[in-house]
C-alpha cells in the first residue's frame, strides 16, 4: 500500500482498514507499518486519534516514576547507555540502594501522583542474592498500594515467577530497535535473548512493558521494523515505552545526527495504531523536547509518561513543569 499515491479519501479508507485490522491483533508486516510512517502527517495523526479514542480515555495520562536501585558498572555494551562500565560517562558503579530509601522514594512518588513505581538496575541480569533484595523491594512498594515495575535485564527460568510471587505487576525489557540494526548497537547479547526473557515474563503472568529507542541513527524502515516486532508479539505488550535517545557524552552514540522530532511523533502514532489497547509511553528524551512536540505525541496516542525529576541517570522535566504542561493541555493523571 502506498499512501503517497492515493487521494485523501482513499488514504483515509486504507488507514481505516488498517485500524480495523489492528482490533483483531493480526500480523503486521514491516511494509504495512512503513506505509503508516510514510502517510501524510495529518492522515496518520487522525487515524491514531481515532484508535486512541476508541480504546482509551482521550485526555488521560498514566504517571510512572523511575528509580535506579543499582546504578552503573554494567558489563553490557549497549551503545546508548551511560551505565555501561566500559564507557567513560561519569556514572560510577554504585552499591544497591537500601530498602528504606527505595520505599521512601516510592511513597514520595505516590504523594506526587504517580500510580506506578519502576525499579531499574544496571545488570546484564540479576543474580540470586539480587533477587532476594529485589523481591523484598517489590513487596514493600506493592504494600504502599502502587503498581510495581522492574527492569533488571535478562531473566533466567524461574526468576520471573519469583518476582511475580512478590507482587510485580510489570516487567520492562526493551527490544530497543529492529533486529537488523540491533548488532550495531549491542553485541553482548542477542535479539533472541531479549525475546526469551519476554517469554519468561509472559509465562509468569506478569504484564509486559516493552518498547525501544529512536534517534540512534536508524532508518525509518528500522523504526517500522521495531514497531512490527512489538506489535507481532502475541499478545502485544500491555505497555510500550518509546524512548528518544538521550545522548550522553562518552557513549558510542553520542554525536548521532539529530532525528527530526516529527519522526518521533510518527513512531508514537504507529505504536498506537498497531497496539490499540497498549499504554504507549512517551519515555526518555522529554527534557530535550519542546512542549509542542510533547503535545503532538499525546495527540498521536501517547498516554503515559515518566514522572519525576530523574529517569535512571539522566534528567527528566521537574514534576511542577509536567503538572503545568498537563494542565495547559487539559490532560489528567490516570
Ligand atoms: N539493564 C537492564 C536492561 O538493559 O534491560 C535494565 C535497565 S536499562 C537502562 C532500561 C532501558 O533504558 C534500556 O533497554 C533502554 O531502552 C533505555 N535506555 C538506556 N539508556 C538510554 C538512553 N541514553 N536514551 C534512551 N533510552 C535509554
Ligand atoms: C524505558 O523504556 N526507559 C527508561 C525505563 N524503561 C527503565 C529508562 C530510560 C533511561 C534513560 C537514560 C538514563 O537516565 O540513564
Ligand atoms: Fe547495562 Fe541495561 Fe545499560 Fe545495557 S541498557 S548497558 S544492560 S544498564
Amino acid at each position: 500500500m502506498n499512501f503517497n499515491s492515493l487521494t485523501t479519501n482513499e488514504t483515509q479508507k486504507d488507514l481505516i482498514s488498517i485500524a480495523e485490522k489492528s482490533e483483531n491483533s493480526a500480523h503486521w508486516s514491516v511494509s504495512e507499518i512503513l506505509s503508516l510512517l510514510d502517510a501524510p502527517f495529518n492522515d496518520l495523526m487522525y487515524r491514531a486519534q481515532c484508535v486512541h479514542r476508541q480504546y482509551h480515555d482521550a485526555n488521560g495520562v498514566q504517571l510512572s516514576t523511575l528509580i535506579s536501585v543499582k546504578t552503573g558498572g554494567c558489563p553490557e555494551d549497549c551503545g546508548y547507555c551511560p551505565q555501561a562500565a566500559r564507557y567513560h560517562t561519569g556514572v560510577d558503579n554504585q552499591d544497591m540502594l537500601a530498602l528504606d530509601d527505595v520505599v521512601s522514594a516510592a511513597a514520595a512518588a505516590k504523594a506526587k501522583g504517580a500510580s506506578r513505581f519502576c525499579m531499574g538496575a544496571a545488570w546484564r541480569g540479576p543474580k540470586q542474592r539480587d533477587m532476594d533484595k529485589m523481591t523484598e523491594m517489590v513487596r514493600a512498594v506493592k504494600a504502599l498500594g502502587m503498581e510495581t515495575c522492574a527492569t533488571l535485564g535478562m531473566l533466567k527460568p524461574g526468576q520471573a515467577q519469583q518476582l511475580g510471587e512478590a507482587g510485580l505487576d510489570y516487567y520492562n525489557h526493551n527490544l530497543d530497535t529492529a533486529p537488523e540494526f540491533y548488532e550495531e548497537i549491542i553485541t553482548t547479547r542477542h535479539y533472541q535473548d531479549r525475546l526469551n526473557t519476554l517469554q519468561e515474563v509472559r509465562n509468569a503472568g506478569i504484564n509486559v512493558c516493552c518498547g525501544g529507542i529512536v534517534g540512534m541513527g536508524e532508518t525509518r524502515q528500522s523504526r517500522a521494523g521495531l514497531i512490527a516486532q512489538l506489535a507481532n508479539l502475541n499478545p502485544y505488550p500491555e505497555s510500550v515505552p518509546i524512548n528518544h535517545l538521550v545522548q550522553v557524552e562518552g557513549t558510542p552514540l553520542y554525536g548521532t545526527a539529530a532525528l527530526d522530532p516529527l519522526e518521533f511523533v510518527r513512531t508514537i502514532a504507529a505504536a498506537r495504531i498497531t497496539m490499540p489497547k497498549a499504554m504507549v509511553r512517551l519515555s526518555a528524551g522529554r527534557q530535550e523536547m519542546s512542549e509542542a512536540v510533547q503535545a503532538l505525541c499525546f495527540l498521536a496516542g501517547a498516554n503515559s509518561i515518566f514522572y519525576g525529576d530523574k529517569l535512571l541517570t539522566t534528567g527528566n522535566p521537574e514534576t511542577d513543569r509536567d503538572r503545568a504542561l498537563l494542565d495547559k493541555l487539559g490532560l489528567h493523571a490516570l
